[in-house]
């Protein structure tokens, strides 16, 4: 029998996909198991709450709502509009911010999003005015062809990908990096932290357009104080995508000067990481920019998702409770013990620990690559993701990395003792697993070897690890 509201509107919601596609029911109800099961240790997944998961599956999908608050489109967004409006408000207080944009369906929209709006801020809006036109589509062939050049011609500089910056940042595998020419700062080869003379000097060589500073795999604080001292030094529009820690801004861990809103330029997101809400995006910034941002749909995103909008609305407004702030200190806690753990075992670590949700283990130091240990892992109950290394000699498939991130397994109530048991499991399959051989008999980057049996074992005591913290203990699906 469910046992409560939650348990029987995620039943019945099963019972009316089974009666159309059984095999997609089937599919939800094996993801929820295999999440249930597996130590998830992917630093950019969490788990969002029922209600922000139930905010999702209901009419407002059926809504186009181009535009913005109470400037669509389209008719009828009365709605919409409300839980756009809500999720902002929500984003606004919770970040201290003036502005919020909660439209982005994802990171890079969001990074889009704030890509053009400094764009049309910084180049088209003083191309129109020096045209001595009020929109672009009252510019002449000449000086259309000479803005879209100019657009085409800006520099940007980010943090480079294997010092644990994010590929939207202007790498040339991304749109990004196709818009802007980029150079990347990267961190000091001897402690692996970012050294903020480097940044300056290489600003003051390059002089961008656009600093951007956040990460996907540094496992340190930026200062963000210094990197809009560097910013202003050369002009530069200050972005800061803050998708990894945003659920530590939120819980008030990274104040001051490591709290990039009251710092920066504009701030991009996601919410579904630490924020731990539905996946999306979303755009802070002050009011100099706001016009700009506002204008994402329909210059970058297509229609807005009003029912992940509701569901942004709902996380935001859990994210603004008290308890909050104890989840984003405890990501942390536990992303340092499991650090000393894995450094007691002799594991070597980026930087040497983490003051952030994660870790990144230097696998060369097992002598695997960061394939061989994902995949040894794996096999063990353990689900992590690969990762680049400073300077990485094995490049950005095979890797040397591999990046674990405690903001999941914080939510499923997970603490300081487990966080040491795991990176027990973590260290005896790693130290365990040894480097394979191609046909050729030459060292293997992707093949390894492990024994099965200790395999099933990890897997087992993996298990037993998270009996005590049930995920989703109200929801049973029978
Ligand atoms: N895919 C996200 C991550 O894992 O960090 C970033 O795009």
């Amino acid at each position: 029998m469910p046992r409560n509201a939650e348990s029987t509107a995620f039943r019945s919601a099963l019972e009316v996909i089974r009666g159309v596609e059984p095999r997609v029911a089937d599919a939800i109800g094996a993801e929820l198991a295999d999440q249930r099961e597996s130590l998830k240790l992917i630093a950019s997944e969490n788990y969002a709450s029922p209600a922000t998961l139930l905010a999702m599956g209901n009419w407002f999908s059926d809504k186009y709502a181009e535009g913005t608050i109470g400037r669509r489109f389209y008719a009828g967004c009365q709605n919409v509009d409300t839980v756009e409006a809500l999720a902002a408000e929500h984003a606004r207080e919770l970040f201290g911010a003036s502005h919020a944009y909660v439209q982005p369906h994802s990171g890079i929209d969001a990074n889009l999003v704030a890509f053009w709006a400094i764009l049309a801020d910084r180049v088209e809006a003083p191309a129109l005015q020096r045209a001595q036109a009020r929109h672009v589509n009252d510019l002449t062939e000449a000086d259309w062809f000479a803005l879209r050049r100019e657009l085409g011609d800006q520099r940007m500089l980010g943090m480079s990908l294997d010092a644990g910056g994010h590929l939207t940042h202007g790498f040339r595998p991304n749109i990004s990096g196709k818009m802007f020419d980029q150079r990347s700062y990267g961190t000091d080869p001897a402690t692996g932290l970012v050294d903020y003379d480097r940044v300056a000097e290489a600003a003051r060589e390059f002089r961008p357009l656009v600093l951007v500073a956040g990460y996907s795999a540094y496992p340190r604080k930026i200062n963000f104080r210094i990197m809009r001292e560097i910013a202003d030094s050369v002009g530069a529009t200050f972005m800061v995508d803050m998708a990894h820690f945003a659920g530590l801004v939120a819980g008030k861990v990274f104040t001051g000067d490591f709290d990039p809103v009251p710092h920066a330029h504009i701030v991009t997101s996601t919410t579904h990481k630490s924020l731990r809400g539905p996946r999306g995006g979303l755009v802070l910034c002050g009011p100099e920019l706001a016009d700009q941002v506002d204008r994402g749909c329909p210059m970058v995103l297509g229609g807005p998702l009003p029912h992940v909008m509701a569901a942004k609305a709902v996380a935001l407004a859990e994210a603004r409770r008290p308890d909050f702030a104890g989840y984003a200190r405890q990501i942390v806690d536990n992303a340092q013990a499991l650090a000393e753990g894995l450094l007691r075992r002799g594991a070597k670590l980026v930087t040497g620990g983490t003051d952030n949700h994660l870790v990144l283990i230097d696998v060369t130091g097992y002598g695997l690559t960061g394939r061989q240990a994902e995949q040894a892992l794996l096999d063990s109950g353990i689900v992590t993701n690969r990762n680049a290394v400073p300077q990485d000699p094995n490049g950005a498939w095979y890797t040397s990395g591999i990046r674990i991130g405690t903001p999941a397994l914080t939510t499923r109530g997970l603490g300081t003792a487990e966080m040491d048991t795991t990176a027990e499991l973590i260290h005896t399959v790693l130290s365990q697993t040894s480097a394979g051989v191609g046909p050729d008999g030459s060292a293997s980057k992707a093949k390894y070897v492990l024994d099965p049996a200790l395999a099933d074992k990890v897997s087992r005591q993996a298990s037993e690890l998270l009996t005590g913290f049930p995920l989703y203990p109200d929801v049973e699906l029978g």
